[in-house]
């Protein structure tokens, strides 16, 4: 299997894949394709994406050109990586909290961009300080009901859509006013697969 991704330090959508890949033990191949160059980033993605976006999963003549489906591509291949919940009910709460990272908390991602190599206080906009309190409020309804360390009990999908945001907390310095949602982001950026990202991201 072969992974195209973006430049770590800002590739939101490449990272969650990539942790689920993780998390699964199957070696593959990484395709590292450098963003923002206006030079060559979009002929550079093309060459593997027909949507023009990365992240890419290549396995055998399959190409998968989008997060989610990425994710989903994967617990079916290793089910005994158990990247979804095996119960019904938890596996439908961390399908509708991935789904709504998947297509919302537009306030945030527009006003907050991934930077790793970034750290400053921002001042939000009203429609992002929305954004984090529907986070917190789900993270922490979530944790109650399943009692941690991850959203859902055991590391899942959902936790891998939410590590991106936890590192938008720390770089621009949002408080959440919430001590299990605090702890939930701390969690998300201990996790040794995060590390290992951030290890490389910083190297860059
Ligand atoms: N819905 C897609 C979104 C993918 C996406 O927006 N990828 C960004 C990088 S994080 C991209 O490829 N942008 C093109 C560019 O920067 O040239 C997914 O979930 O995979």
């Amino acid at each position: 299997m072969e992974l195209v991704i973006g430049t770590k330090t800002w590739s939101t959508w490449s990272l969650r894949p990539w942790l689920a890949l993780k998390r699964t033990g199957a070696p593959f191949a990484e395709t590292l394709v450098q963003l923002r160059e206006i030079e060559t980033s979009t002929a550079e993605i093309l060459k593997h994406s027909p949507s023009g976006l990365v992240p890419v999963l290549k396995d055998g003549d399959l190409t998968i050109w989008d997060s989610l489906a990425i994710c989903e591509y994967l617990a079916e291949r290793f089910p005994g990586a158990k990247l979804w919940p095996a119960d019904p009910a938890d596996r439908a709460l961390a399908r509708a909290a991935a789904a709504e990272m998947h297509s919302g908390f537009g306030a945030l991602r527009g006003e907050c961009p991934m930077d790793l190599k970034l750290k400053t206080k921002a001042d939000l906009s009203e429609a992002t300080r929305a954004n984090v309190r529907r986070l917190v409020e789900l993270w922490s309804g979530l944790l109650a009901r399943s009692g941690g360390p991850f959203l859902l009990g055991g590391w899942s999908i959902a936790d891998a859509f939410f590590t991106p945001v936890a590192t938008r907390f720390r770089s621009y310095g949002i408080e959440t006013g919430d001590a299990a949602a605090d702890a939930y982001v701390a969690r998300l950026l201990a996790t040794p697969e995060f590390l290992e990202w951030e290890r490389d991201a910083l190297a860059a």
